[in-house]
């Protein structure tokens, strides 16, 4: 044993935050860091040596917040994650450290433009849509209301991919944020985990208790640890965003490469780096193939590991877990955390299998993201025991008690049952993650209350009426630093004018703005705003696409994941009825609308892709048409992404919230504009609902069928093609587009589309039609009274306050994970 006395060692002294000093450091990493002279560095160069001073101001927090939780003892709080859609960083740190004038000013004295640079930033798209965004969000409000927390997720080397649109169609090119290099993560060599596939299981007969199983997986990767700081609004906390990364355990096979296979000595290592290679890019469907699931276990495993080995650092043994310990799963992709967990804690440590069962309740959170039948997963049974065998029997053993104990409670029908299973047995058997999600938790949260209302109706009936207690809401929130004064800083600094500064620490007080709804020179400051904005998300259009937009125009905007439950196309197929009546009706006041959209279609998706080449189509036909004057514009800016988004949420006067009532489970794109001073057109779906609720009836445009009435139309049998024909606005725009008015080229592209309307309409755009059209021109009228329409904007602006995820979070802590 060595017993030299270890050295006290110095902490370095706190970084200093003027300008002088940050524009010193600058110089000094880009000079030896990155290794350039200031005279040739390139923009890039720039960004990279500001983002390393940046860093350091974190790292100082960052310690500090660890050392913290490890003296007070505090709860901390692990979201698992399979995707995390964080968008830049640079932005978000610098404005959350209060160091935007200095950072600005010290690039500036050094001859560099501040938002020149910060453009330059990949943005990280490691998420599909809203479930990613979420947990963006949500990681920066942890940070904000001081709940130590850690993300975990995977460090896929390709996020969801840069779409083109060649002649009108998607194109998906791979997205590569990481051939740069990361300025912002940190490989922790120490934290690196053993991670198992496929194998047997052997079982040890253990005369004084249950017997020991041992799993002797086949395969084996190694989880690497990559860690981002997340900076909470005045630096009050950092958290860990921790990423995954596969290595394979040898990374090449020198007998085979010595014996000149010089592919199949690299086989392993190319298999377990594929491991994390690509995030999957479709939201709403159940991948259900093989990587998948490989991807889902390896991060819970490596995930669970950790935790329970911080545990253990601290603690003498798991039964204070569910004390210390909060773990919430984001939706069902890591739901296999739920068999992982007991065979970490009965295998590898001994548990006995009850007690195990109860810490893994106490500890595990699930929340649910969607009702929708495609999404919910479940694995073919054959090949989950191939994968992992352990987990299949642990499955098994966790279904017979929870069987039992409906058994047991008599009033469990035959059928009741069979839903409660965690196995599905009508047809191919398999395994239901959503069951397991739900009975390995205490608390299982829908998004919005409407909902987690239907969750107790629909999917999770049975399993409701078993635990009565387990279901509750948390409705959805959205970062106000990132979704107000980062995007929208003219807006910001005029609410400060007005109100002075609590909101920036508290968006419930936005309130006081209300008074200032009917204030002439108010609301003509707040036009000017938004107006700067459209300027700004016209030059980018105009720049990117060579399309010139008109800024006293009203823009319309839809933008989020290409989905029919989304109903872009009921949007479309009103652009078409419109343009018909602007030509038919000259003489008429029309009110000039442009109507944005912009979303990614999953890759494998076919209608979502044609209705991305349908407003395409419809989007030439129109704006090339001299006889609408103008009047009316339809542009699809591609590549939609979280930097997109900053852009075009602050440019809106119009926001379409338009889905079929009863499927989408909340939203947040919905807060993000009308936060931002959008009025809202849309469905009672969702967070709509409670959006309605706050901001007044009278502020928000609501149209359509409610979930009750859909539900009742679809079990009626209902009939679209009368609708149709008792319309003549909605038959005349599907005739046009189903007959090839614009598809001159491919007469039939639409034609499919269109039927399926006629035929089911199972997404009730015929049904909607006539109000959605109604509800437009309501909301024309609107636009013709400004002084009206900035009134109601500001009491949304007013209004949104509740929707800050700093709420939900205080929401979960309190009431899920009893942290903080
Ligand atoms: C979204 N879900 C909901 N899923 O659609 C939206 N799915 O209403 C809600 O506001 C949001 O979650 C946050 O709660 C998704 O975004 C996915 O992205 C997804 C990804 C993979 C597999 C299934």
């Amino acid at each position: 044993m060595n017993t030299v006395s270890k050295p006290t060692i110095p902490s370095p002294a706190p970084r200093s935050s003027k300008p002088e000093i940050l524009a010193e450091e600058i110089i000094e990493r880009l000079t030896y860091r990155i290794g350039k002279d200031a005279k040739v560095a390139k923009p890039h160069d720039w960004l990279t040596a500001t983002i390393l001073v940046l860093r350091d101001r974190i790292i100082d927090k960052w310690m500090e917040s660890t050392r913290r939780v490890y003296a007070t003892g505090d709860k901390r709080v692990y979201y698992l994650s399979l995707e995390f859609l964080i968008g830049r960083l640079m932005r978000d740190a610098v404005s959350n450290l209060g160091l935007m004038e200095q950072v600005r000013d010290a690039l500036a004295s050094l001859g560099v433009d501040v938002s020149v640079i910060a453009g330059l930033e990949p943005d990280a798209a490691l998420g599909n849509g809203g479930l990613g965004r979420l947990a963006a969000c949500f990681m920066e409000s942890m940070a904000t209301v001081e709940v130590p927390a850690y993300g975990y997720g995977i460090r896929y080397v390709h996020g969801l991919f840069r779409q083109q649109l060649a002649d009108g169609w998607q194109v998906e090119l791979p997205e590569s944020w990481l051939a740069h290099g990361n300025p912002w993560e940190f490989e922790r060599r120490e934290s690196a985990y053993e991670i198992g596939f496929g194998g047997t299981v052997d079982v040890v007969n253990n005369p004084e208790g249950e017997p020991r199983y041992v799993w002797k997986p086949a395969e084996r990767v190694i989880a690497a640890a990559f860690d981002t700081p997340v900076v909470g609004w005045r630096g009050k906390r950092v958290n860990t965003l921790r990423l995954w990364s596969a290595q394979p355990i040898d990374p090449i096979l020198l007998d085979a490469f010595n014996a000149g296979d010089h592919i199949g000595a690299l086989r392993e290592s190319n298999k377990a780096e594929s491991l994390t290679r690509v995030l999957y890019p479709a939201d709403a469907t159940a991948a259900g193939q093989e990587l998948r699931l490989r991807q889902e276990f390896f991060f819970s495993s490596a995930s669970l590991q950790d935790i329970l080995r911080r545990h253990l650092q601290q603690y003498d043994d798991f039964t204070s877990l569910p004390d210390k310990v909060a773990i919430q799963l984001n939706d069902t992709h890591p739901a296999v955390s739920v068999a992982e967990l007991m065979r970490l804690l009965c295998d590898v440590h001994g548990m006995e299998f009850d007690l195990a069962w109860d810490i893994t309740r106490g500890t595990i959170g699930y929340t649910n993201h969607t009702l929708l039948p495609e999404a919910l997963e479940t694995w073919p049974i054959p090949l989950f025991e191939r994968l992992l065998p352990r987990h299949m029997q642990i499955i098994y053993a966790i279904n017979a008690k929870v069987l039992l104990e409906a058994r047991r409670n008599k009033s469990f029908s035959e059928t009741e049952i069979r839903s409660i299973s965690l196995i599905e047995e009508s047809g191919e058997r398999r395994v239901r993650m959503g069951n397991l999600a739900f009975v390995g938790a205490h608390s299982i949260n829908g998004v919005s209350a409407l909902h987690t209302d239907l969750m107790k109706v629909t999917v999770f009936a049975d399993l409701h009426k078993l635990y009565p207690d387990r279901i509750n809401n948390k409705t959805n929130g959205i970062t106000p630093r990132r979704w107000l004064q980062q995007c929208n800083p003219g807006l910001t600094s005029l609410i400060r004018e007005a109100i002075g500064d609590d909101f920036l620490d508290d968006a419930e007080k936005l309130k006081p703005l209300d008074k200032f709804a009917s204030d002439a020179s108010f609301q003509e400051k707040f036009a000017a705003v938004k107006r700067a904005n459209k300027v700004a998300l016209s030059n980018l259009v105009a720049s990117r696409m060579g399309i010139k937009l008109d800024p006293s125009a009203m823009f319309d905007i839809q933008i989020k994941r290409i989905h029919e439950y989304k109903r872009q196309l009921l949007n479309v197929i009103e652009a078409v009825a419109l343009y018909d009546q602007i030509r038919s009706h000259p003489e008429l006041d029309w009110v000039p609308r442009v109507k944005l959209f912009a979303g990614k279609a999953a890759p494998s998706y076919h209608n979502a892709k044609l209705i991305i080449k349908l407003i395409n189509d419809v989007a030439r036909t129109i704006n090339n048409d001299p006889a609408v004057r103008g009047l009316l514009k339809v542009v699809f800016v591609p590549n939609y992404n979280v930097s997109l988004a900053e852009v075009m949420v602050p440019a809106a006067d119009l926001s379409e919230q338009i889905s079929t009532a009863g499927m989408e489970a909340s939203g947040t794109g919905n807060m993000k504009f009308a936060l931002n001073g959008a009025l809202t057109i849309g469905t009672l779906d969702g967070a709509n609902v409670e959006m309605r609720d706050h901001v007044g009836e009278d502020n928000i445009i609501i149209f359509g069928l409610r979930a009750d009435e859909v539900a009742a139309a679809r079990a009626d049998g209902h009939n679209p093609r009368a609708i149709i024909e008792a319309s003549r606005e909605l038959s005349q725009a599907l005739q046009a587009i189903s007959s090839g008015v614009f598809s001159h080229d491919d007469r039939n592209r639409y034609s499919a589309l269109i039927e399926g309307i006629y035929a089911h309409d199972w997404f009730m755009v015929a049904a909607d039609f006539d109000a959605y059209a109604q509800a437009q021109r309501d909301v024309d009228q609107l636009w013709t009274d400004p002084s009206t329409w900035n009134s109601k904007a500001i009491c949304n602006t007013a209004r949104m306050g509740w929707f800050s995820s700093d709420r939900t979070i205080r929401q979960y802590a309190k009431e899920i994970w009893r942290a903080g």
